[in-house]
């Protein structure tokens, strides 16, 4: 019995679903964007811990932040570049706070790496 040619699967990135925040990126869905160059973009976070709080993402949808690996490097650099500028540009420039949750148990809830710009209210430290 002749063999019949194996069924293509999903696999590798270009099958993979975008992310929400490469959705807002790519302006399917509304985002406030506040900043976007060739590798990163900004926009304000739907849901504010503090008057300032904008979410920083870098265009290419790593999941998080332990799923970057050595190639990664310029681009997380770009992102700890751009982040103080934002926060100048927000008025805060030299106050504010730059945040990465790791995993659902340390509250992450979109898997596509992202740092939050908090800003504009004291803020106290140890977090909760
Ligand atoms: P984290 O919990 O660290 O994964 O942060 C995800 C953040 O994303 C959270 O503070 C709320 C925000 N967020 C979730 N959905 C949307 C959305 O559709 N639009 C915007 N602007 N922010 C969102």
């Amino acid at each position: 019995m002749p063999h019949s040619p194996p069924t293509p699967q999903p696999h590798g990135e270009s099958m993979a679903q975008a992310t929400l925040f490469e959705k807002i990126l790519a302006g399917e869905i509304p985002g406030e964007l506040v900043y976007e160059d060739a590798q990163c973009a900004a926009f304000r976070d739907i849901n504010p811990a503090a008057p300032t709080h904008i979410l920083l993402v870098p265009r290419k949808p790593i999941p998080r932040l332990a799923d970057a690996g050595e190639e990664d490097v310029g681009l997380l650099g770009h992102l700890m570049v751009i982040a103080p500028k934002i926060a100048a540009a927000e008025g805060f420039g030299d106050a504010f706070r730059v945040v990465v949750n790791n995993g659902a148990d340390a509250g992450q809830s979109v898997f596509h790496l992202h740092l939050h710009i908090i800003a504009g209210r004291p803020l106290k430290w140890p977090p909760g």
